[in-house]
């Protein structure tokens, strides 16, 4: 190699960094070179404990023995099989696993690699469930405000987070969105659900009156929105929305990207809040980030009206190369067996009242407006600095990675999600290290 070569291979140049401030990043790298259950060690042979499960990811902690051996079993094993016209018996024993998991009336699984295709999948397959039954007419996709459904077009156009959206021209059309339902007015410092804000699901209602409900396809909704700034919904407002989509024939989609595998203290948000949607958006927490996977999870009903033709054709013309991937797919079933043993899909809810009164603790710090919590998520919203937006809780985060914890900030909020087998004591070090930073804030 030239020496011009190997000063290009140890340079950080070549990689355009996702979400991330490029150049300010490569003038003072933060890397992780290793895990371990709640934390990671950095180059420089630190500590810090990932209260952000990674990027709400990690929900049964880093380097699991159980999910790492199942990874390298199926790498010597079966590294690869077609995923059309193919099979391996590990992606038809995850799904099974999956729906069995997942509300009553949930029996079907489709499998993509992460949040972003699951969302472009569930749209799709909301589209063509109308068109098989012959409605074709129902071509309209409704989303939310600050709604966050990934980065692909599909995704970006029923979200409602602004800075994602505005580069990129006119995205689908026939979409539309509904209000979100943050108001710190009346909301403000609300443990769980707030009280107000049922009524902004009636804004499907004036939705479908403007555009007639029959050409309404389906909605598609975070049960918490996670990556805005983690906004629990309001009482009252999911079941709402279930009730105005079964009136009009709606398809009602839950993305479940974040709430999924026991972020709330339940296996799914639908559990949480006792609302079954015809699909659920699942990624992430499904192999406990470890290997790239998505599922889309269906009630019968929707699988059953694609069944209809000559049995020899394919009946959704959709896929990807790695869908039900044999490595991803066992780290799917030993992910869902760790959970098990470890009782860590209800474990968020033994915890969330400690947790709680962490966050709230924070109550009365100098800039904070906010603090919401929901199982295990928290989130501490600050005033921003005027004229600086996203400052001041950037400031904090990287103050906060100095002193050996990973909190993720969108905006001015910081948000929480740590690892699901997380214990009081590190819940305390997390609150204590947020109070010496907030204290001294500027
Ligand atoms: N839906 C939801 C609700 C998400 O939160 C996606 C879809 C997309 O998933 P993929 O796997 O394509 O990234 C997400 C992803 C944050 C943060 O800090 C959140 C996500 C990703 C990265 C950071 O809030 N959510």
């Amino acid at each position: 190699m030239s020496s011009h070569q190997s000063a290009k291979a140890n340079s950080l140049d070549s990689f355009w960094m996702p979400f991330t401030a490029n150049r300010q990043f490569k003038q003072t790298p933060r890397m992780f070179v290793a895990a371990d259950r709640m934390h990671y060690t950095t180059s420089e042979g630190n500590q810090v404990l990932d209260a952000t499960s990674g990027l709400w990811c990690v929900n049964a902690g880093h380097r699991r023995p159980k999910i790492v051996e199942a990874v390298a079993r199926q790498v010597e094993e079966l590294d690869y099989a077609p995923a059309f016209q193919m099979g391996h018996p590990k992606a038809f024993e995850l799904a099974a696993r999956l729906v069995n998991l997942a509300p009553d009336g949930i029996d079907y699984a489709f499998f993509t690699n992460s949040g972003s295709e699951s969302v472009e999948t569930a749209l799709k397959m909301a589209l063509a469930y109308h068109r098989v039954k012959g409605n074709g007419e129902r071509f309209r996709l409704i989303g939310r405000e600050r709604g966050y459904h990934g980065v692909n077009f599909g995704g970006i156009s029923v979200g409602g987070i602004v800075s994602n959206r505005k580069m990129f021209g006119t995205l689908l059309t026939g979409v539309d969105h509904m209000r979100h339902t943050h108001d710190l007015e009346k909301n403000a410092y609300s443990r769980n659900e707030p009280e107000h804000g049922a009524e902004l699901a009636d804004d499907l209602e004036r939705i479908a009156s403007l555009h007639d409900p029959s050409t309404i396809a389906a909605v598609i909704v975070e049960p918490v929105a996670g990556s805005t700034g983690v906004l629990p919904p309001p009482i009252g407002y999911l079941k709402r929305l279930r009730k105005i989509c079964d009136k009009h024939g709606i398809l009602l989609i839950f993305d479940e990207v974040i709430t999924g595998f026991g972020r709330l203290g339940t296996p799914f948000a639908a559990d949480y809040f006792g609302v079954t949607p015809d699909i659920m958006v699942t990624a992430k927490g499904l192999t406990n980030g470890i290997i790239p996977m998505g599922a889309v999870l269906v009630k019968s009903e929707i699988h059953d009206a694609f069944m209809n033709g000559p049995e020899h054709l394919i009946e959704f013309m959709h896929g990807y190369t790695y869908s039900g991937n044999p490595v991803a797919s066992a780290a799917g079933i030993a992910t869902l067996d760790t959970y098990e043993e470890d009782g860590l899909l209800t474990r968020g809810a033994e915890l969330a009242e400690y947790w709680a009164d962490a966050v709230f603790s924070l109550k009365g710090l100098p800039h904070v407006i906010d603090l919401r919590t929901m199982g295990l998520i928290g989130a501490i919203e600050l005033e921003p600095i005027a004229g600086e937006p996203t400052k001041r809780a950037f400031t904090a985060f990287l103050q906060a990675y100095d002193k050996g914890l990973l909190i993720r900030t969108t905006g001015d909020i910081i948000a929480l999600s740590p690892p699901l087998i997380i214990e009081k004591g590190e819940i305390d070090f997390i609150f204590d290290t947020l109070r010496g930073i907030l204290k001294n804030l500027d």
